[in-house]
């Protein structure tokens, strides 16, 4: 399935990982255009400029020691040469993808100086069948050049804008600022992995499942896209944790159906949270061809009432964490080491949910809360959209076909509950109506899952709201809002429930809040920036989340889960300071306290 899942190998796909040592050059002329003038992908990028060495995957902000880089803007220039395997080359039926896992923003890439693909978003996969580019060359190493633009517009997901400065007595010829709204560094670089794979001729395109259960059956509905076969013999088999097979099926649709089954449940809610079967799937094509993967699944159901969320028909409270992909040097860049680590403090925190905010993470963090049955909320990177012409159809257009790529990538995975399309946009603005309710209709007809998208607008005024199957909201009271005024928090979150609930009749979730915390400041009584005041409005807000979720509340998700990098501003002390965790993932005071509010309510509800 190839666009859809990082490919995870099976006796008839092999994988060559690229990570590594590739070869960089920033363009820095004048008008950022120097590498597409001169052709540097047509030669070993050595040949054209002075190059040096950056890690894939990773950023590549922090890695050289220069202000300039991390702040650069425009187009980056990757390089690598690979020997691909002989046997891949000799079966001429043999198909070879190469597959980015993501690079931010624009991508476009070549081999041996010829182009295989172009890619806009940067967050999301994308790949190109290159083994007819690279028969033509067998016998030398094969080279590919990826030229990355991190460069943001009205238009691009997240959106942005360039400044030019043209009073040159304050700004040297040329000076342009890339503009943002939003609040985390705008890291760029190939962030994640990249790969060259093979299928046969012949193969297993993609496949979607849906799941629901009746009583102790369990029920799969399946189907699988295959390529390069008009009658292709698919045969489908559901295997148990223990390798014995519990259903099997014919064809390229069709129902599974599991006596006794183990349902998918989230941590903390089962004492057997996440369990998958695994979906192996046999193509056998009329050319002889023969095609196999295994698709884990967890057979769970998810639903919305007016005042609930249903994981398998039981009321789900979403204690959890909203996240940033972030850590030091490597910034976005995919890190098993932190991904494992993190996982590692939400268990310990008792988090059973996080939102991927504010853009698609890595598949493989998916795989991960899979099989720990943590569950997400997966937020497409529409985050900013704050100025009235990234309403355009250009815009919406875009983000049509970012909501397609999302969902085509992670509707498999069953810790996957919901998708939110964006985070805080100007909702207010009249445009904002029929945007969301074309964006938001398009979701749905692509898959089942509720959606939703995050505001900080006000209730009477938001545009959107009539199309989300949940509320979510952010408030910053005493922070944003009467800074310094711990006791108007109470009054105000009660409002703010009670309006958007009398409003709307559907379930809320608080889905950020919280307050800077620089590590190791104290006071008291407690003032901003200490981990005093941090500590004091999480304990305000929980009062009246302990009143509301008997009600309708069903979710409260801190801002954030650690320390992040942002642009740089007179409001943020080397990044933002709201994490219960520092950058460097060690425990603030506001860590202890959400442990054990976390672990209570979770032995509450089991
Ligand atoms: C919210 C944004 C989030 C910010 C947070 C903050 O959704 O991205 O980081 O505020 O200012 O409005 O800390």
């Amino acid at each position: 399935i190839e666009d859809s899942r990082a490919p995870s190998g099976s006796p008839t796909r092999e994988i060559k990982e690229l990570n590594g040592l590739w070869t960089f050059r920033a363009d820095f002329s004048q008008n950022r255009n120097a590498g597409f003038e001169k052709a540097w992908f047509k030669r070993p990028l050595s040949e054209t400029g002075p190059v040096i060495d950056m890690p894939v995957p990773s950023s590549f902000n922090d890695v050289p020691q220069d202000a300039q880089m991390r702040d650069f803007i425009g187009w980056v220039w990757y390089e690598r040469e690979v020997w691909v395997p002989m046997r891949w080359l000799q079966d001429q039926s043999t198909r070879i993808v190469l597959r980015v896992g993501s690079a931010h923003y624009y991508s476009v890439v070549w081999v041996n100086g010829v182009l295989v693909t172009e890619h806009e978003g940067g967050h999301l996969p994308f790949e190109a069948e290159v083994g007819a580019v690279i028969r033509k060359d067998a016998g030398i190493p094969c080279r590919i050049t990826i030229a990355v633009n991190n460069t943001l517009s009205l238009n691009t997901l997240p959106p942005g804008t360039i400044q030019y400065m043209t009073d040159h007595s304050k700004y040297p010829p040329g000076y342009f600022v890339q503009n943002i709204n939003f609040d985390f560094f705008n890291y760029a670089g190939i962030h994640r992995s990249v790969l060259l794979y093979t299928t046969p001729e012949a193969y297993i395109d993609d496949i979607t499942v849906q799941t629901t259960f009746l009583d102790s059956t369990g029920i799969v509905n399946y189907s699988v896209a295959v390529v390069g076969s008009d009658r292709p013999t698919v045969k489908v088999a559901l295997v148990g944790k223990d390798g014995r097979c519990v259903a099997t099926a014919n064809g390229t649709t069709g129902i599974l159906k599991v006596a006794e089954v183990n349902l998918w449940w989230p941590y903390l809610m089962h004492d057997n949270p996440g369990y998958l079967y695994s979906m192996e799937v046999r193509l056998t094509a009329e050319s002889g061809d023969k095609d196999s993967y295994a698709l884990p699944v967890g057979v769970r159901t998810v639903n919305v009432t007016e005042s609930k969320f249903l994981i398998n028909s039981k009321p789900f409270y979403f204690h959890g964490v909203n996240k940033h992909e972030d850590s030091d040097i490597r910034g976005k860049g995919f890190d098993w080491p932190l991904i494992v680590k993190d996982f590692n403090l939400l268990k310990w925190m008792g988090a059973n949910s996080f939102r991927t905010s504010h853009y698609p993470y890595a598949e493989e963090i998916l795989d991960v809360a899979d099989r720990l049955g943590i569950v997400v909320i997966d937020e497409c990177p529409g985050v900013g959209i704050k100025d009235i012409r990234s309403f355009d159809p250009i815009s919406l257009d875009h983000h049509l076909v970012v909501m397609e790529e999302l969902v085509r990538r992670d509707k498999n995975h069953p810790s996957v509950v919901m998708w939110s399309v964006a985070n805080e946009p100007a909702a207010e603005m009249p445009p904002a109506g029929p945007y969301f309710k074309q964006l938001i209709s398009h979701t749905k007809s692509l898959d089942s899952r509720p959606v939703t998208f995050i505001t900080d607008s006000n209730y009477s005024r938001d545009q959107g709201a009539p199309y989300v199957d949940v509320i979510c909201v952010n408030s910053y009271f005493s922070w944003y809002h009467d800074p310094g005024h711990l006791e108007v928090i109470s009054i105000q979150l009660h409002s703010q429930f009670d309006d958007w609930y009398r409003k709307y009749q559907k379930p809320i979730i608080q889905s950020e809040y919280g307050a800077d915390a620089v590590p190791g400041l104290h006071s008291d009584p407690p003032t901003m920036f200490t981990e005093e005041y941090q500590k004091t409005v999480l304990q305000n807000y929980h009062k009246v989340f302990d009143q509301k979720r008997k009600e309708f509340v069903v979710g409260e998700l801190i801002w954030n889960f650690a320390d992040f990098m942002t642009a740089q501003g007179i409001t943020r002390v080397v990044g933002n300071k709201k994490g219960m965790f520092t950058r460097q993932r060690q425990p603030k005071t506001g860590a202890f306290l959400l442990r054990e509010r976390y672990w209570r309510i979770a032995n509450e509800t089991v």
